[in-house]
């Protein structure tokens, strides 16, 4: 079965993964996990973190000669940043002078409810790991879920659809989110270079005025075969799955999965995706899966029913609040003297919309990674491939 966890706090001295049921002979190096860290750092609207860190994960253990080996993968991420805490996030007693609390509560983080919960007298420890900085550890993670999907040839990537007000104005293609995934550059992750000017000019806008900006990303899983998950039971079904992982993403407030909230509106003859079968004289646009001959007329849901892949590809979109850290700070209470103040200012991002979306691939491809395992075990990569290429034979005689 596969799990992950991550550690470690935002200005601590590391961040630290952990993976374990990866199937032994799976491709993990860590020039592929690397590049999916550098992914999440980039974006334009990304704050003064970005400037220092230079994330490496560092493979300490489940890894040997590029390969896995069947037991838990450790990763380690140093902090750059902590040699400037160092002092202030002591391990041991320290001088409690050096400490840097944060002494009133900025809405919409987690600092009231979690000073609140864990009883603590000011939010530093509460934002120390409540920090978007923990989804270092998730794409690291979901990189060596990425790498173990890729033996299948199943791909999941992202792209940003909006920001701010600023929306996608037009359908994209998977193989302009892949062109988009190899770009050496990354401004706003959007397709559509008209879309993302005006995407960027929101930022822009919102950063004159010491806001912030939310918005859209959309993670696709390309080549996934229909059968992962069930209906069978509640917690089994692969929808909420999908949708648990990516809405526990930091600053997430929505999940949709295909058309989602449009849904809702929409008549259910418009909501389905029609089934065929493949024939010369089908209608244009109709959607061909890798793995049988069943035809569909769109991909309205977003390839899951019931619970259930269906071999369409698979559509996520997670939507992320503005960062609740702003310039201009909102109004709040002082811990300890109970009067109102401002909020506290830390460094933060303008728009991180493009970041989620990395987050989210990564996310997403840890829960389909582990819906693989599960349909079609295997304690090998040579013995899953063998599982997996018998259910595709026998898809393809259906
Ligand atoms: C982030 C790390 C954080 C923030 C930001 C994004 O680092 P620091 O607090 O040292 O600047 O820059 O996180 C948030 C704004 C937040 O609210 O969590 C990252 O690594 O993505």
């Amino acid at each position: 079965m596969l799990r992950f966890f991550t550690a470690g706090e935002s200005h601590g001295e590391a961040l630290v993964a952990n993976v374990s049921g990866l199937p032994a002979g799976t491709p993990v190096t860590e020039s592929y996990i690397d590049h999916e860290l550098w992914r999440r750092q980039q974006g334009f609207g990304r704050g003064g973190r970005m400037k220092i860190e230079r994330d490496h994960a560092r493979i300490l253990s489940g890894v040997r000669q590029g390969h896995s080996i069947g037991s838990p993968i450790a990763m380690l991420i140093e902090n750059r940043d902590w040699q400037n805490w160092n002092e202030s996030l002591p391990v041991g007693e320290g001088d409690p002078a050096k400490h840097k609390p944060v002494q009133s509560p900025r809405p919409g983080h987690a600092d009231l409810a979690g000073a609140l919960k864990y009883n603590l007298p000011e939010a530093r420890y509460i934002l120390e790991r409540a920090s978007a900085r923990e989804t270092t550890a998730r794409v690291a993670a979901g990189a060596v879920a990425k790498q173990l999907l890729a033996a299948l040839e199943i791909e999941v990537l992202s792209h940003v659809i909006q920001v701010g007000g600023a929306r996608l104005s037009r359908p994209v293609s998977f193989a302009e989110i892949r062109a988009l995934a190899a770009k050496d550059e990354v401004l706003l992750n959007c397709a559509d270079e008209e879309s993302e000017q005006r995407m960027k000019a929101e930022v822009d806008a919102v950063y004159r005025t010491g806001d912030t900006a939310g918005g859209v990303f959309e993670v696709v899983a390309h080549n996934v075969p229909p059968g992962l998950g069930t209906y069978a039971n509640w917690d089994e079904r692969l929808d909420s799955k999908l949708a648990g992982a990516v809405m526990s993403i930091q600053a997430v407030k929505a999940v949709e999965i295909g058309d989602g909230v449009l849904a809702a509106a929409s008549l259910g003859s418009a909501a389905q995706d029609e089934i065929g079968y493949a024939r010369a004289d089908e209608p244009a646009g109709t959607l061909h899966s890798e793995f049988t001959k069943f035809t569909r007329a769109g991909n309205h849901a977003g390839g899951v029913e019931g619970g259930i892949s269906n071999g369409c590809d698979l559509v996520v979109r997670g939507h992320l609040k503005p960062i609740s850290t702003l310039r201009r700070p909102l109004g709040s209470v002082d811990f300890a003297s109970r009067e109102p103040v401002k909020a506290a200012y830390e460094r933060s991002d303008v728009c991180a919309v493009p970041a989620g979306g990395v987050v989210g691939e990564a996310m997403v491809a840890l829960v389909l990674a582990a819906a693989v395992l599960e349909k079609f075990g295997g304690d090998s990569l040579l013995e899953l491939r063998r599982n997996y290429m018998g259910y595709c034979e026998q898809l393809r005689n259906y």
